[in-house]
């Protein structure tokens, strides 16, 4: 104990791999001076194996025990003087008959905690309750607070789901996880469920930890074998695995599995034998999951299959589920994720626009639901970017049970290999007052019922976590997934409360790494907008392949729809009533009014709602393209700051979690200058307006690969020709030979920081060396594929643009810079530009 504490106060935390996450029950300083104030004995009121309450008397005792090296004692006594009680509000009334406690009202899955000294009651409205509880209770101590008090926790709302999507089967277009950065799906391997759980068990238990109820398991895009009698056996082995953490299972389901998987001709939701095909799944579901949570469904939606085949509505499709479950208390959930991504055209229709799709396909459909079906919206009405105004559809269904889609996994966002915290975003979201009929009408208030009166509203949000033992792939992106289970259970949770809270479980309460983590995650949404797409013009990422690096170019001209409408003189989406696609129209009044008019409208949503020229002055006084060039500059300036503001920790964090949150930082700090550069020049290619302060397209420190002498490399035109400094790069004249660039350096002899800008491509792990002369000054492999987990690509483009930098190098003039790139594979070791900067520089 000794030792652990002394460990803790010198700060100098063992390795971790993070697999612990929030749930470390990590010593904390002074914790011999609480012992006078913690429970010895433990009462737990329901000891059943696999009950919540048995895992909170277990949670309990791991963690009192790690946090403060105290064993707790079974007591027999059933009112634990001195104890922990943990049960239900029932339980405790039954075990203790004549003592009178005085709890205020709890809601479902509510919970009540009274610490009076070492006496602490935890009780729950039901089992789960009270897991809670438990949990809540350790995340106090765990941060140092063992003082008296009481309080009285109810969640908002009944729906707090994640999705999951998780393929049965690695490979394909998107893996063993969609849009998962984190690794292969807990659940799934090669077709089935995974003989080993373990890894489910303590998701479910870090879900639990952050009052998550339920968890659809299996991708929307859902695969119909999963129908099959032996595979419903394996998923009852999931649900097995979640109950004694309060989790249900959810499920997907493919609209077409009476097709697919059961022979029928059809799968028309009105058709009597469709309708048997279904009731006679859930009965089969049920008869292995009696406690399961229900069902999601993605119908009629990219490519899926849904009612809209049959001119059946979305309300027939989503009843036909609903229908089945209301004897089993279950619930559909039905996303609202419904657009045509076939057939929008920018070219011949100045008013299509995807943005409109939800609210037109559940038009006249809200007294059309069954009242166990929960519409499930994604916040904004395109698809989770860095800036999008709230979707329309919340304010059209109101009779109709709605949830909010929010994306953990940072598909669009920088996919964990990018700090983004999510929670300022989320926030302004959920406080965003949608004034229906001209009253107050919050999306949190919509969402926990209150607004409409809705029954089973709630939060979903798309988590994607895989077998990495940092759950999401990376350390810093788990504050997002803590921060929307407090979101889901109370939206006025405030983000950076959330965060310190985080920061104090993850790492340490230490006051320089409280500082730096939330100056670095606070910071994180405003750079990253910054530099990936702002004024509402959405992140403008590849939309086409890994919807991560650069390329603005790739939003138009195709049918799906996150257009920007940007050509030589104008840029932005007119979605106007007056002149444009009518989707401001979609608001109620007084937000479609504010929509509607240029001076009214935010300027972080100027190109959302309106088509402009680069021209066109802002708020600030700024134009638009000014603008867009500053920003760029400004955001990827933050994230240069990063990897600096972390090394100042060093020692203050475990060394495991250093060096793999500094591996991320400083190729963040790397490729936030892609960003910057490949944005801001493709627009000053378009509009042909300079950067009224000079930078964009002159980089007087830049060495161009392809002026250098070249031996074995060849120049390379790379597409999309900004993803490249100067349109070009070079390559290795075939995948067998080796490369050489060299070029004489005119600098004064000095420091100087050198930073190679290369691709690294997923098709091999080529091999780059930098010389000096004959001196080595570097030499890495491209292997980023196997550390961050982003999306790959195969090309040379925004998404494998990269950086490395050698800091301090002595320079002396004259001398002879040179790199020697060895292919691998496919990989022809691609190289862009070399910097030769300043110290302090970066450019
Ligand atoms: O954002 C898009 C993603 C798809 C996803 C889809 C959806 C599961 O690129 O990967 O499919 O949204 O939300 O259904």
């Amino acid at each position: 104990m000794k030792g652990l504490l002394l460990l803790a106060v010198a700060g100098l935390a063992a390795a971790e791999d993070g697999l612990n996450a929030w749930l470390r029950y990590a010593p904390i300083q002074n914790a011999q001076a609480f012992q006078a104030r913690l429970p010895t004995g433990l009462v737990a009121l329901n000891t059943t194996s696999g009950s919540p309450v048995s895992t909170a008397a277990r949670e309990l005792t791991q963690g009192l025990g790690g946090i403060f090296g105290v064993r707790l004692a079974a007591s027999a006594e059933p009112r634990g003087r001195n104890a922990v009680t943990v049960g239900t509000v029932a339980q405790f009334t039954d075990a203790n008959p004549t003592v009178r406690i005085h709890i205020p009202e709890l809601k479902e899955d509510g919970f009540h905690i009274n610490v009076e000294g070492g006496s602490v009651r935890i009780l729950g409205q039901n089992e789960r309750g009270a897991l809670y509880g438990a949990f809540h209770y350790l995340s106090l101590v765990a941060q140092g607070n063992v003082s008296d008090f009481s309080l009285t926790s109810n969640p908002q709302a009944p729906v707090r789901w994640v999705n999951q999507w998780d393929n049965t089967q690695d490979g394909g277009t998107h893996g063993s996880v969609e849009r998962g950065y984190g690794g292969k799906s807990v659940f799934f391997w090669e077709g089935r469920i995974r003989e080993d759980l373990t890894r489910a068990g303590q998701y479910a238990r870090l879900l639990a930890s952050i009052g998550i109820n339920a968890v659809v398991v299996n991708n929307v895009n859902a695969n119909a074998t999963l129908l099959h009698p032996e595979l419903m056996d394996s998923l009852a082995r999931i649900a097995n695995v979640f109950r004694p953490y309060g989790i249900q299972l959810g499920f997907s389901l493919n609209f077409a599995a009476p097709q697919l998987y059961g022979g029928l001709s059809t799968f028309d939701p009105l058709d009597k034998s469709v309708i048997n095909f279904w009731q006679n799944v859930t009965d089969n579901l049920y008869a292995r999951i009696p406690d399961m949570a229900g069902y999601l469904v993605k119908a009629s939606s990219e490519g899926q299959p849904g009612p809209l085949t049959y001119n059946r509505t979305l309300a027939d499709g989503a009843n036909l589920f609903a229908r089945t479950l209301q004897k089993y208390n279950g619930i559909c959930v039905f996303r609202a994720f419904v657009y045509d991504h076939r057939n929008l055209n920018q070219t011949v229709d100045w008013k299509a626009d995807r943005a409109n799709a939800a609210v037109q396909f559940f038009n006249g459909l809200d007294n059309k639901f069954e009242p166990n079906v929960v519409v499930q919206i994604k916040y904004g009405p395109i698809d989770f970017q860095v800036r999008e105004p709230v979707s329309p559809l919340f304010s059209h269904l109101r009779k109709t049970s709605t949830a909010v889609e929010l994306q953990i996994t940072q598909e669009y966002l920088g996919q964990q290999a990018h700090v983004v915290y999510l929670a300022p975003m989320w926030k302004e979201l959920l406080d965003f007052d949608l004034r229906v009929d001209s009253k107050p009408s919050r999306l949190s208030d919509i969402l926990n019922g209150s607004r409409f009166n809705t029954s089973i509203s709630g939060y979903a949000g798309v988590v994607n976590v895989g077998m990495n033992t940092t759950w999401l792939g990376s350390h810093l992106a788990m504050s997002n997934l803590y921060a929307y289970g407090k979101f889901a259970w109370s939206a006025a949770s405030d983000p950076k409360d959330i965060l310190t809270e985080w920061i104090k479980l993850t790492f340490s309460d230490d006051a320089d790494v409280l500082r730096v983590i939330t100056e670095i995650s606070m910071q994180s949404w405003p750079a990253y907008e910054n530099y990936s797409g702002n004024l509402g013009i959405q992140t403008l990422a590849d939309i086409l392949l890994g919807h991560y690096g650069p390329n603005p170019g790739s939003q138009d001209g195709n049918p799906w729809g996150q257009w920007t409408r940007a050509d030589a003189d104008t840029i932005g989406m007119d979605r106007t009533v007056k002149n444009g696609t009518g989707n401001a129209g979609q608001y109620p009044s007084e937000i479609a009014s504010m929509y509607e008019n240029i001076e009214t409208t935010p300027d972080n949503l100027l190109l959302w709602f309106h088509h402009v020229p680069y021209t066109q002055k802002l708020k600030s006084g700024k134009t638009v393209i000014q603008h867009f060039y500053d920003a760029h500059y400004n955001g990827s300036a933050v994230a240069q700051t990063f990897p600096k503001l972390w090394e100042s920790l060093k020692g203050k964090i475990d060394k495991e979690r250093y060096e793999h949150v500094l591996y991320r930082l400083v190729y963040q700090a790397g490729h936030s200058l892609v960003w910057r550069d490949s944005v801001n020049n493709f627009y000053l290619n378009k509009s042909s307006i300079p950067d009224e302060k000079g930078r964009v397209g002159n980089y007087k420190y830049r060495i161009e690969a392809e002026s250098m002498d070249l031996k074995g490399y060849r120049v390379y035109n790379v597409h999309p020709f900004e993803a490249a400094s100067g349109a070009k790069a070079i390559v290795t004249t075939s995948n067998s030979t080796q490369g050489t660039a060299s070029t004489v350096l005119g600098v004064e002899t000095g420091k100087y920081d050198l930073s190679v800008n290369y691709y690294d491509q997923v098709i091999g792990n080529s091999t780059w060396e930098l010389f000096l002369d004959e001196t080595m000054v570097g030499k890495w492999k491209g292997d980023q594929e196997y550390i961050l987990g982003k999306a790959g690509s195969p090309y040379i483009d925004g998404q494998t643009a990269t950086r490395i930098t050698f800091k301090g190098v002595q320079v002396t003039k004259g001398s002879t810079l040179k790199i020697v790139g060895t292919p691998d594979g496919l990989e022809p070791a691609p190289v862009d530009y070399v910097s030769v900067l300043p110290e302090g520089v970066i450019d």
